[in-house]
């Protein structure tokens, strides 16, 4: 027993794979991550991050060539209950591997 508030972490992933071409072959897998905080654990999140992470594999042999990864960091700095505008940060990150690179 203690008044300490205590943080309460909630993550999630989600698993889709994708048939960019509609071949039957999947060429991509999608890979999202939700991630909700409540800093103070009164029941209202503070924090949201979320990461959306694509591995295509255009080569087909089964290896990731190119990861797009996309995070949206919501915080709810005024602790308003809402993420509006200025609360939101969204990084994207690119990787291509050299295989795709030397082939042109
Ligand atoms: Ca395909
Ligand atoms: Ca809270
Ligand atoms: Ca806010």
């Amino acid at each position: 027993m203690s008044d300490t508030p205590e943080a309460e972490i909630t993550s999630v992933t989600e698993t889709e794979y994708v048939d960019i071409d509609g071949d039957g072959t999947i060429d991509a897998v999608r890979e999202t991550t939700t991630t909700l905080v409540d800093v103070d654990g009164d029941g209202t999140i503070d924090i949201v991050q979320q990461t959306v992470t694509t591995a295509y594999d255009l080569t087909g042999d089964g290896e990731a060539d190119v990861i797009e990864s996309t995070t949206i960091t919501a915080v709810d700095v005024d602790g308003d209950g809402e993420f509006s505008e200025d609360e939101i940060e969204v990084e994207q990150v690119t990787l291509v591997s050299e295989a795709v690179v030397e082939e042109g």
